[in-house]
């Protein structure tokens, strides 16, 4: 796994991870990115999914973009912390690993999910995003994952926990 800081929408990958909301037609943050750089023709394909409840993904293919495919998913919303936020957020790593393996994907991009608009603290989402590629990647050899964070901070934050977790092992 690989960390970088970066913008998502250019990666070049089998399939980036676009955080998106329930209705999958669009919004702010790394969604509104992803919609912007692969054209009007996401949205259409969007509309003919019927949204997507939290914690599940829906793939779609990337037209303009450097990536073949999008995984939608659909983080929790941080509402303090005891509203199974942590479980549903695992939940979305491991729907977008399940459908990289079923269409064999090679090589994933994953945003910090839920961290942005969705208010999720990024300490605390960091380690559950990091154990969930590292029980895919012990699952899936051959898959190559990258982990893009879009600020300096956020960076630093998963590379803490990458070596700490690193250190308990
Ligand atoms: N590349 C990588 N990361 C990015 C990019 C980018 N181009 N742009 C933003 N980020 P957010 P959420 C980071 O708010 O919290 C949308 O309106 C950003 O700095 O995009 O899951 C949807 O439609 C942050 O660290 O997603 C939903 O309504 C991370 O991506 C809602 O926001 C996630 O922030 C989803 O909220």
């Amino acid at each position: 796994m690989t960390l970088i800081r970066g913008d998502i929408t250019e990666m070049r990958v089998d399939a980036i991870v676009n955080a998106a909301n329930s209705s999958l037609l669009g919004g702010g943050g790394v969604d509104g990115a992803i919609h912007r750089a692969a054209g009007p023709e996401l949205l259409a394909a969007c509309r003919t999914l019927g949204g997507c409840p939290t914690g599940e993904a829906k793939l779609t293919p990337g037209y303009n973009l450097s990536a073949r495919f999008v995984i939608h998913t659909v983080g929790p919303v941080w509402r303090g912390g005891a509203h199974r936020e942590d479980e549903l957020l695992a939940r979305c790593y491991r729907s977008c690993f399940a459908l990289a393996r079923e269409h064999a994907l090679r090589s994933l991009a994953f945003p910090s999910i839920s961290t942005g608009a969705y208010g999720f603290p990024i300490e605390r989402a960091a380690p559950i995003a990091l154990r969930e590629i590292r029980q895919a990647l012990a699952a899936n050899a051959p898959l190559r994952v990258t982990v893009v964070l879009f600020g300096q901070r956020d960076l630093e934050t998963y590379q803490a926990c990458l070596e700490a977790a690193g250190r308990r092992r």
